[in-house]
């Protein structure tokens, strides 16, 4: 493998080239018109435009990526997350271009795509689901309202296309089921082409909590714990965590356990991730499986010291795995904050513009992935995302109170995120505690204005966008030689040795 192909945007492009560089393989950027000026545009070592700002015409073109990736010869495609990392039609069309997917196979992707599907073939392997509908297939209303008093109240109503809360509705009572049945039908029909929907009795109060697992061609398959990603809003995960203040190490080796027989229900290779709900009696239950890399990998990077991205590119060359199941040790206490262009006290409403000044906190233990820099413009196009602060420490107190420090030292003009939101968690005593579960946010957690600090937090913006506008009339430029290829490298190295002699 000489040459990737990164086949998305942001932050997680930015984190795959960077694995390329240091391993010595050639990096392919595609890109929009809107990231024209993207950092991942300017860290690749080649770049293509794929078309207008829109998704559907730029990233999710996998026509385009695919002859881009013929004429710039790169052997390997990574598709990151979003965009066409699940989509088992991209990954057999690579496979047919004799174009290496970074990723799962097909038909690991296929099969845990349709969640009816993934539910009934990790059961049969003895992984254990929330009890509900049984069998997959298209099962009419008469035949749901049949099972449902079977199942028990509340009960969930799931699209089976589904994933993300879409076409999911809480049921309380028979009565009302014939009506949100429809409303579930109708809203996954229009969301995935697909209205058919299955039953779940509800687990109240649970927390989700997902394993990391990886596995090589050749039959290892090993997990990397868990990370704690209950602090959400509407099915955005805003905050992760690893390990979870939850699960002791008994409850923690079962659920790896669980999770590796459920990769393996799927013949699954590279990295994945299965999702669990783990209810107030630590009594826990297969969700969903992500075929991908997630935007939290950090996290297990930082308690684990495995990279996941160079594990993945390792797997894709056909190597094994670089460590063994008893090699894997939890070191410390890893947060990852997510930091969105947002305003947390309107409503969390997306917050676009150009980013006139901005300073990323560093520092011990402190990691900052992000794909924006000053003068990029966060555009409306792509999802609001503009870095992810991630801090590691020898206990999970000592990582808050390094989240605290590192968001203290954030600082971003330009346009508005949920720093501040993140800042009122790292205070709140409920998060210190380790309690909270997946409704913390939406239903306990209220995020107020204060008047004081508010007002004198508009004089310092004020004093320092005159500053940022007097700093722009006086700029130094540098530029900083990028390092020849491997080859030469050895040369130098070669040349070096023999001066010392
Ligand atoms: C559930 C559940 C409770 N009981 N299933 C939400 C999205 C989809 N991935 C599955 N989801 C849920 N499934 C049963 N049987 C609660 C949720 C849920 C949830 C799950 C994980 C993280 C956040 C959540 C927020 C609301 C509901």
């Amino acid at each position: 493998m000489k040459k990737v192909l990164i086949a998305n945007r942001g932050e997680i492009a930015v984190r795959i080239i960077r694995a390329c560089r240091e391993l010595g393989i050639e990096t392919v950027a595609v890109f929009s018109e809107a990231d024209r000026q993207a950092l991942h545009v300017r860290l690749a070592d080649d770049a293509y435009l794929l078309g207008p700002a829109p998704s559907r015409e730029s990233y999710l073109r996998a026509d385009k990526i695919l002859d881009i990736c013929r004429k710039a010869e790169a052997d390997a495609i990574h598709p990151g997350y979003g965009f066409l990392a699940e989509r088992e039609d991209f990954a057999a069309h690579c496979a047919e271009a004799g174009i290496k997917f970074i990723g799962p196979k097909p038909s690991s992707i296929a099969a845990m795509g349709d969640k009816m599907t993934a539910r009934e073939t990790v059961r049969k392997a003895g992984v254990p689901v929330v009890p509900g509908t049984e069998d997959v297939g298209n099962m009419p209303d008469e035949e749901l309202l049949t099972i449902a008093p079977k199942i028990g109240f509340p009960l969930l109503i799931k699209a089976t296309a589904g994933g993300g809360g879409k076409g999911m509705r809480e049921v309380r009572s028979l009565e009302e089921m014939p009506e949100l049945l429809k409303s579930a039908r109708r809203e996954a029909e229009s969301a995935f082409g697909d209205g058919n929907v299955y039953l779940e009795k509800l687990v109240e109060g649970a927390r989700h909590i997902e394993i990391q697992i990886i596995a090589d061609e050749h039959g290892n398959v090993v997990h990397l714990n868990e990370r704690e990603c209950s602090i959400q809003r509407r099915h955005q995960k805003l905050i992760e965590e690893a390990p979870s203040p939850f699960l002791d190490d008994e409850l923690r080796a079962r659920m790896g356990a669980v999770a590796v027989k459920a990769a393996q229900s799927v013949d699954y290779i590279n990295a994945g991730t299965i999702e669990f709900l783990v209810d107030k009696d630590k009594n826990f239950y297969f969700l969903e499986m992500n075929t991908r890399l997630q935007v939290e990998h950090p996290v297990t990077e930082m308690i684990t010291g495995i990279d996941l991205v160079k594990e993945q590119i390792r797997i894709s060359r056909g190597r094994t795995l670089s460590f063994k199941q008893e090699d894997v040790k939890i070191n410390g206490a890893a947060i990852e904050c997510r930091v969105n262009a947002e305003d947390p006290f309107n409503g969390f409403m997306p917050s676009t513009g150009r980013i006139a000044h901005s300073l990323m906190p560093t520092g011990p233990g402190v990691r900052v992935d992000t794909g924006v820099y000053p003068g990029f413009e966060i555009t409306p196009y792509y999802d609001p995302m503009i870095s992810k602060l991630i801090v590691w420490d020898e206990t999970r107190a000592a990582a808050i109170l390094r989240m605290r420090r590192a968001l203290e030292e954030y600082r971003i003009i330009g346009v508005k995120t949920n720093i501040p939101f993140h800042q009122m968690m790292m205070d709140s005593h409920r998060f210190m505690g380790g309690q909270y579960d997946t409704r913390f946010v939406e239903e306990r957690f209220s995020i107020q204005e204060n008047e004081e600090a508010t007002s004198a937090y508009s004089e310092i913006a004020a004093i320092m966008a005159t500053l940022v506008s007097h700093q722009s009339t006086q700029r130094a430029a540098q530029f900083v030689k990028r390092n020849e290829r491997d080859a030469s490298n050895w040369k130098w190295v070669g040349r070096w040795e023999r001066m010392h002699r």
